[in-house]
């Protein structure tokens, strides 16, 4: 893994700044990149006020900026279609995939920090649609490479924070903090555990290689099941105050408390999950302080928690964990992301996990027909500046 990294970093930025070269015919001024995530444990609890512990993976955004004249920005892609352009002093959404760059600009003009017309090429191996987070890592990557440009002396994290408000307030997609977090504050050989209430973090080490399986099923039901989850755990909370005013979040509920509520039954279902998950995270963070692994029955439980109480699972994702838990040396899988479809994970030795995925792979395609796409990785650095100007 380690040389695949060394050479994915220089192709990254190299890709980035010829892409630069040929469109605007000079060389950028900086180039910042940022990673494309998968979440350990911790899921659908972000947006409940819980916890989360993803890791920054070995597939990265670059974006190689400079500022340009006359009175629009202008955008290429090595591997997104379409020109775009917007004006960085009232970026306004297009619906094109630079709307996430123009995003970033919003929310640097909202925060009060003049941008100027901007010049940028992106190049990225981050699967877009795959669930690992490819809007984070643009926003981010784009994020740094403004600061950079720019000096104002944001934290990697304020930078997340404000790329977070660009997804769901300019972009329009109502995600919680932990794809930003994970792309920008990722360190290598570290897991990110975050509260998702306080957007406190801290680093906890991880050395474990985890394979990421792309079931390649469109996460097609993804957008309105996930608002109707959102609402449903709005509506148990509200419920949960009723008896508990001094209850701040649905992953504070103890799962006792949840228990004994009298909830309707799917939102006392839906609640459990959160509660519960929340609480697997913590014990997760625990054994890795103690130098341990991943705990393979934590994320058993945590995939048959989002199968039967959040039914967020799919038959592919549900065959990939069984599947998975019957190689020699896998130790844990489950489902990561919103579920629908999209990606799972599984943890155990690294030859273990090398010598099942082709074979888990093999069985896949002629159980659904479906070309799964496998990725074998460790925790790596989040954002970070690859070229800085010459001041
Ligand atoms: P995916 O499905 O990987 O995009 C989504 C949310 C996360 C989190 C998880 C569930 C977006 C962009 N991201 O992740 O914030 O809520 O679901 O844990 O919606």
């Amino acid at each position: 893994m380690t040389s695949d990294t060394v050479t994915t970093a220089a192709r990254g930025a190299e890709g980035a700044s010829a892409l630069f070269e040929r469109r605007f015919g000079r060389a950028p001024a900086v180039i910042a990149s940022a990673a494309a995530r998968v979440n350990l444990i911790g899921e659908h609890t972000d947006y409940n006020g819980g916890e989360v512990l993803p890791i920054a993976i070995a597939r990265r955004t670059y974006v190689a900026l400079g500022t340009a004249d006359g009175s629009a920005s202008h955008a290429v892609s090595a591997t997104e279609k379409g020109e775009g352009s917007f004006d960085a002093r009232r970026p306004a959404r297009g619906g094109g995939w630079w709307d996430y760059l123009a995003g970033v600009v919003h929310e640097l003009e909202a925060a009060g920090t003049a941008v100027p017309q901007l010049a940028a090429a992106v190049w990225s191996d981050v699967p877009a649609g795959a669930g690992l987070s490819s809007s984070a890592a643009l926003e981010v990557a784009t994020g740094a490479a403004i600061e950079t440009l720019i000096g104002e002396g944001r934290s990697l994290k304020e930078m997340a924070l404000l790329c977070q408000r660009a997804e769901s307030q300019f972009v329009g997609v109502a995600c919680g903090i932990m794809d930003q977090f994970a792309a920008a504050l990722g360190r290598e050989g570290h897991a990110l555990h975050v509260w998702c209430d306080t957007a406190e973090t801290e680093h906890v080490p991880m050395h474990d290689a985890v394979l990421i399986f792309d079931t390649a099923v469109p996460r097609s039901l993804r957008g309105s099941a996930f608002n109707t989850r959102r609402a449903e755990c709005d509506a148990a909370l509200a419920l949960l105050r009723e008896r508990d005013p001094e209850l701040r979040t649905l992953a504070d509920a103890e799962p006792e408390f949840v228990r004994q509520a009298g909830l309707p039954d799917t939102l006392a279902r839906r609640a459990l999950h959160v509660s519960e998950e929340t609480r697997r995270v913590r014990a997760t963070v625990t054994a890795l302080k103690a130098g341990g692994s991943l705990p393979g029955p934590l994320l058993l439980a945590s995939h048959a928690s989002l199968r039967d109480l959040y039914e967020c699972s799919s038959p592919e994702l549900d065959w990939f964990v069984e599947r998975a838990m019957k190689a020699p040396g896998v130790g844990g899988a489950r489902l990561t992301g919103a579920g629908w479809g999209g990606c799972a994970i599984a943890v155990g030795g690294e030859d273990a996990l090398n010598a099942a995925a082709p074979e888990i792979a093999r069985d896949y395609e002629a159980r659904f027909g479906r070309v799964p796409r496998v990725w074998l990785t460790r925790a790596h650095a989040g954002g970070r500046v690859d070229v800085s100007p010459t001041r």
